[in-house]
């Protein structure tokens, strides 16, 4: 999988240009950038090319997910981000933790020139502000809670919103909803893995079980007594064992069997896969920051 995740991902190769476009053309409309970022993959969620379009603007860095992402971990990044001189809240879309800090952070990022505003006789001019991040990270979940309605279009799936739009966040701040953007190619293999893994890539384009094979792994050296408990094996179960055995491990445990007996890994694959997103597991950040 590793190797065909970069060529996969010019799935859009049409609609990321149209993306870029977007940001290009927006950005001098708008005075603040609010990046999401997935906070249980800040490093692999960040798409470095966001940097280089909205270079005119500050950037509001939101680590969102934060309620399915380790929170010392979630700490340490925003430590990590404010040290660097950048602005950064953790935050979650569902549970609302961290929202109602983020019209305050834009005016405090930006009050020389609401400053400016009111020297010119502008006061009251609402603060505008681009929402940016890759596929799947929330920011359309992240518009509808700031604006109280259901205007954006939100699912549990990369690629939903195509074009622009507006909404009033109230309060002083107007919200751009964007597209997603994900860079066309991946240097690391390991980026790819973690965006498939938290559903950043669409499934359709991966094998699934060789995907969840790569997770439980990766869940047994980030975390093996969370992967262990939730599916009650002991660690001599799963010793030496590599990624298609720890899903024949898991399919076992669980019952999930073929007709002949084999395990069904299939089965087992989309559970992993749905229990990691879904923070069943536990509360899991698959990158921490220093390491
Ligand atoms: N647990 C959790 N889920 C979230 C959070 N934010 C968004 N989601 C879920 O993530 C999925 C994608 O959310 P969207 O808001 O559609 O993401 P988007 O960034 O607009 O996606 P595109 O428009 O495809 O680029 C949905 O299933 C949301 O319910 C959050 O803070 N916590
Ligand atoms: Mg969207």
């Amino acid at each position: 999988m590793n190797e065909n995740v970069s060529e996969n991902i010019n799935w859009f190769p049409g609609h990321m240009a149209k993306t870029r476009r977007l940001i290009s053309e927006n950005i001098s409309f708008c005075d603040v950038v609010i990046e999401l970022l997935d906070a249980r993959i800040p490093q692999s969620s960040k798409n470095p090319e966001i940097d280089g379009l909205t270079s005119s603007r500050p950037t509001l860095t939101l680590l969102n997910k934060s309620s399915l992402a380790d929170p010392d971990a979630t700490k340490r990044w925003v430590a990590e981000y404010r040290a660097r001189g950048k602005y950064a809240l953790a935050v979650d879309c569902i549970t609302g933790d961290g929202l109602g800090k983020i019209t305050p952070a834009c005016a405090s990022i930006l009050k020389e020139k609401i400053a400016g505003w009111d020297e010119k006789g502008m006061s009251g001019r609402k603060i505008r502000a681009m929402i940016l991040g890759i596929p799947n990270v929330g920011k359309s979940s992240l518009v509808n809670r700031l604006c109280g309605i259901k205007k954006a279009r939100v699912e549990d799936r990369p690629g939903v919103t195509l074009s622009k739009q507006w909404a009033s966040a109230g309060k002083g701040l107007d919200l751009l909803d964007m597209p997603g953007v994900l860079w066309p190619k991946f240097e690391d293999p390991e980026t790819g893995r973690n965006l498939a893994f938290t559903g950043a890539i669409k499934d359709s384009i991966l094998d699934t079980e060789t995907l969840a094979g790569q997770l439980c792994l990766r869940l047994m050296t980030r975390c093996p007594d969370l992967f262990l408990q939730r599916y009650k094996l002991s660690r001599e179960a799963v010793e030496g064992k590599g990624a298609h055995e720890l899903l024949e491990t898991v399919a076992g445990k669980r019952g999930f069997l073929v007709s002949g007996g084999e395990p069904d890994t299939e089965r087992a694959a989309n559970i992993v896969l749905d229990e990691f997103r879904s923070g069943k597991i536990g509360r899991i950040t698959l990158e921490i920051q220093g390491e």
